[in-house]
């Protein structure tokens, strides 16, 4: 069938999926946001929606003040003998740890760490024993993939920390997973930094610690040699295997679009994409179409009519059946959300969006370029409104700011170092309500505000200048509601009410 790459738009980065129970989970990473871990179910690998979150209590993960773009990094996901484990980092306390669950839709445990260093953690069940991966420097200084044995109970290293392959020469060796197919193990890892040289390469051996033969034609897959008008997917890479239950493989990597042909900026973040895989004869694959991944493929695969994920109506009615959906900056405390019949009430507190904190906030992830969000705002909050928000750093926020119950209408950009007040305009002191409005395209957000009865435009502002080629960082744009309270004064709220927000209009 034809399928539509990203099979998990906007922000979603570094996938690892198993198979269940005749279904499909899916694991993304996700950083400085709380809960953390999204977790995703499928039938047919093709469609997926959110389940929820592995990472649902501060105390599964300390996201607390770290900055953006640190905490938890790349996950893994394995199902063994009916109990489903989810192992990664925070990045930021350089800490790699798994938690576990039996029932899938349940909460997941208390983290067990392990003690062996690097990012992207991986496990690898067989004959009772479990095997743990990671990358990590080797003596010479170059990038290597580490391998020990562990007690799945404790975490307990059972084994030395031994190099097990040191990748085909590019630059940061990430991403390890290991499986067995058939007589041979094959391990399979990112190379080229998660960029526009992001590739998969792998190697196979007899034994779960090699030694390992890399593929000759090595990366299977990327998209590196695709430039301006040959594909508006770049950065592919960081990929994890899976088989049907017919035993077709199909791989699950990351991607990102790019804004245009010789526009290289993205802003929505890496995202999911879906490959076929292929077996020769001698028992080593290939990848997509001729080793690339395209926007759309043909793929044998047998799955429902695809519905493109990112291309939905978001509403607080929605919302409320999708809650999964929403995430907060790093902490979620509850007495600053009160969801209403219509909408919801946010109670800020001192934090604003320039802090590496947790402001009252309120997202959902951007999922396509050309959207459309209408939401009304009222309350008496000091600071409150929607914001683009990609880091500390980088943000463009409309809101109403109440200053001695005179309010005023305020777009603001924040780009680096250069913070700007792009519009400031008194609002009649009759209005309590303000509809607040944005357009987005590939390349800009279009921002207005309602003044008495007029809507005016109020200015835009290039999507580049939220991307990780201008801010850095591995995250993608996010939508938040958000509010200030300075004086941390429970009584001032802020209230969003008719929020609608069309993503790929
Ligand atoms: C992740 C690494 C990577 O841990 O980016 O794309 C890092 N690859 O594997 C952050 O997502």
């Amino acid at each position: 069938m034809k399928i539509q790459n990203p099979i998990i738009r906007g922000f979603y980065p570094d996938p690892s999926v198993c198979r269940a129970n005749g279904k499909y989970y899916m694991v993304c990473s996700s950083f400085e946001y709380f809960p953390g871990v999204p977790l995703f179910e499928s039938d047919d690998l093709v469609n997926w929606h959110q389940i929820g979150h592995c990472l649902t209590k501060a105390s599964q993960v300390d996201l607390r003040q770290i900055n953006s773009s640190g905490g938890v990094f790349a996950p893994t996901i394995r199902y063994h003998e009916g109990r489903f484990y989810m192992v990664t980092t925070n990045d930021t306390y350089h800490k790699n740890f798994y938690v576990y669950a039996d029932d899938i839709y349940g909460e997941w445990s208390e983290p067990i760490f392990v003690e062996q260093d690097g990012i992207d953690p991986s496990l690898f069940f067989e004959d009772g024993k479990a095997y743990f991966m990671s990358n990590g420097s080797a003596s010479d200084g170059k990038g290597c993939i580490f391998q020990c044995e562990i007690d799945i109970a404790t975490g307990k290293r059972l084994t030395e920390s031994r190099q097990v392959w040191q990748g085909s020469g590019g630059r940061y060796l990430e991403s390890p997973h290991l499986y067995r197919f058939g007589d041979w193990y094959y391990l399979m890892a990112a190379e080229g930094g998660t960029e526009y040289g992001h590739m998969i390469t792998y190697a196979r051996g007899k034994s779960p610690y090699g030694p390992f033969e890399g593929y000759a034609q090595n990366p299977v897959l990327t998209n590196r040699n695709l430039g301006g008008h040959q594909s508006h997917i770049q950065g592919i890479g960081h990929g994890d295997l899976i088989q049907d239950e017919k035993g077709n493989t199909y791989m699950v990597c990351l991607g990102f679009r790019i804004q245009s042909d010789w526009m290289p900026y993205h802003h929505l973040g890496r995202e999911v994409f879906l490959a076929s895989v292929h077996w020769d004869e001698k028992g080593w694959f290939q990848a997509g179409i001729e080793g690339t991944v395209m926007q759309e493929m043909r793929i044998d695969i047998c799955a429902k009519e695809q519905e493109i994920a990112g291309k939905y109506d978001v509403t607080f009615e929605k919302m409320k059946k999708e809650s999964v959906r929403w995430c907060h900056l790093r902490e979620y405390r509850q007495e600053s959300y009160q969801f209403t019949d219509t909408g919801v009430k946010l109670c800020g507190n001192s934090f604003t969006l320039d802090d590496v904190d947790a402001p009252a906030f309120l997202g959902i992830r951007q999922s396509e370029f050309d959207t459309e969000l209408e939401v009304t705002l009222s309350g008496e909050a000091p600071e409150a409104g929607i914001t683009f928000y990609l880091s500390e750093d980088h943000h463009y926020d409309l809101a109403v700011i109440c200053k001695n119950s005179q309010k005023s209408l305020v777009l603001r950009f924040r780009i680096g170092d250069a913070k700007m007040v792009v519009k400031e305009i008194e609002l009649p002191v009759t209005q309590e309500k303000t509809t607040l409005k944005v357009v987005s395209d590939a390349a800009h957000y279009t921002f207005y505000g309602q003044c008495g009865e007029e809507q005016m435009e109020l200015g835009s502002a290039r999507t580049k200048y939220l991307s990780s080629e201008v801010a850095g960082g591995f995250t993608g744009v996010v939508m938040g509601m958000y509010a200030v309270n300075p004086q941390e004064d429970k009584g001032l709220l802020a209230e969003f009410t008719d929020l609608q927000w069309k993503q790929g209009i």
